[in-house]
């Protein structure tokens, strides 16, 4: 057996807008996503956000399964349409309501909640006053903050400002794949820059705050780029490509500065950025939040894209998205985050795979490869570990199938399968394996694959 540390924390994430259903319920007003999903063409098979596992009236249910599951930990997202409909001013108190009650459940049960603040569902009305583009979005934000530590801030001490804002600025601003569906590299850019004010200034909030004495950082989806061939245009590539993808948030956040690679390559359409604007974003967090799926194989492509740059398939296994199955990075990820950004604590916030899960006649589901794919993960975490990497917990992606943004509903990366016309939960060969590596603290020191 390969155990882990004493307390590591062991638990599932799901987010808001993925899970809950119920969008516009007590008081609650559409988010961009709710507005996105609604315009037809954006999301595969029209899917909407309008019911997804209906987790907004089966929360008791949900907690009970992850009491059964024997998490030790639970990563939710907070919808802020749900708790300040205009974005900012007049709070929705039965909104909180649910957060409120979700919380207390968890404490019952044992289970440590880690709150994630925006996980992409920003109230529709802020959009309607320029959204992350507008530099006011810095203020919205740390009020909304504020407002959550006041409320769950007696009982919720780990908090995650932000989910992947490279997500949030490049598909939805510049790819324009993800709500509110922009196209338009210089709004992105300064859309990065003000998820990351809007962060910076959430965490001094938070020090200030009744929350204060517990933990907060950000979470970002990292992934290694590895270069084609070790040509020089292949290698410089691969650097634009770590810039864009990995340093564009880890750089401003740790070292106080942009990527210079990056500010040379956007020249004109890259925003103005002040030291003191620096200053508020390297404001110093008490952990990093990882999300890990996969890597990239990164060749030279003049003129291709926004980098110039061209993704190249490898050889390798992939996932139900395409993705390539590659635990080795995730070794490779955590030793760089703690030698190049570190030691600092640090959490995978997701790590998981979309299979095509079926039900077999015995009503059961037979995920052998989801098995497998986590089984390898936790093995590179455990030799991350090894290695001093201060890694102190451990999210799977996802408890439940669930709403995959532009996907819908076609792709399942949950441990637990939602049969979507009954919403009966029927935890998968995955989720009865993670029991018990949660259990015994450890996984085998050999796969079955
Ligand atoms: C996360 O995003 C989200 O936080 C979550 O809501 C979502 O449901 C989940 O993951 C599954 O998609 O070049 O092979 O590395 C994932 C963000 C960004 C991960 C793009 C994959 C490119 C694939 N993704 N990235 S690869």
């Amino acid at each position: 057996m390969r155990r882990f540390p004493e307390g590591f924390l062991w638990g599932c994430a799901t987010a808001s807008y993925q899970i809950e259903g119920s969008p516009l319920a007590d008081g609650a007003s559409p988010s961009i996503w709710h507005r996105f999903s609604h315009t037809p063409g954006n999301v595969q098979g029209g899917d909407t956000g309008d019911v997804a596992c209906d987790h907004y009236r089966r929360w008791r249910d949900d907690v009970a399964l992850m009491r059964e599951l024997g998490l030790k930990a639970y990563r939710f997202s907070i919808a802020w349409p749900r708790v300040l409909p205009d974005g900012t001013g007049r709070v929705n108190e039965a909104g909180v309501a649910f957060y409120d009650r979700l919380v207390d459940a968890l404490l019952e049960a044992g289970i440590v909640p880690f709150a994630t603040l925006y996980h992409w569902d920003l109230p529709g009305a802020l959009q309607d006053r320029g959204g992350w583009a507008n530099r006011d979005v810095v203020g919205w934000f740390t009020e909304y903050a504020g407002l959550m530590f006041e409320r769950l801030g007696d009982r919720v001490q780990h908090w995650i400002t932000l989910n992947e804002p490279w997500c949030v600025a490049h598909l939805g601003h510049v790819a324009g794949v993800h709500a509110p569906g922009m196209r338009d590299l210089w709004a992105g850019l300064r859309v990065a820059h003000h998820l990351l004010l809007a962060h910076g200034e959430a965490v001094a909030a938070f020090r200030a705050s009744r929350a204060g004495r517990g933990r907060i950082g950000i979470t970002l989806n990292l992934a290694p780029q590895h270069a084609a061939t070790s040509s020089q245009t292949d290698r410089a590539a691969t650097d634009r490509a770590d810039a864009y993808h990995n340093r564009l948030f880890l750089d401003p956040l740790f070292k106080g500065r942009y990527p210079a690679v990056l500010v040379q390559h956007f020249g004109e359409a890259w925003p103005e950025v002040t030291d003191e604007d620096l200053a508020i974003i390297r404001r110093p967090i008490d952990f990093l939040g990882i999300n890990y799926y996969s890597r990239s194989v990164v060749a030279d492509a003049p003129g291709e894209g926004l980098l110039g740059i061209r993704h190249v398939d490898t050889a390798g296994a992939r996932t139900a998205m395409g993705w390539e199955i590659y635990p080795q990075g995730l070794y490779e990820l955590l030793v760089r985050l703690h030698r190049e950004y570190g030691p600092l604590p640090l959490y995978i916030t997701e790590n998981g795979a979309a299979f095509d899960d079926r039900l077999d006649a015995s009503g059961q589901v037979d995920d052998a490869e989801r098995v497998d794919y986590l089984h390898r993960h936790f093995l590179a975490a455990r030799r991350a570990i090894d290695d001093g990497v201060r890694l102190e917990g451990y999210f799977v992606w996802s408890m439940l199938d669930n709403f995959e943004w532009a996907l819908g509903y076609s792709k399942r990366f949950g441990i637990v399968y939602v049969d979507y016309p009954s919403q009966r939960r029927i935890v998968k060969r995955s989720g009865r394996w993670y029991r018990q590596v949660i259990e015994a603290n450890g996984v085998p020191e050999r796969t079955e694959g």
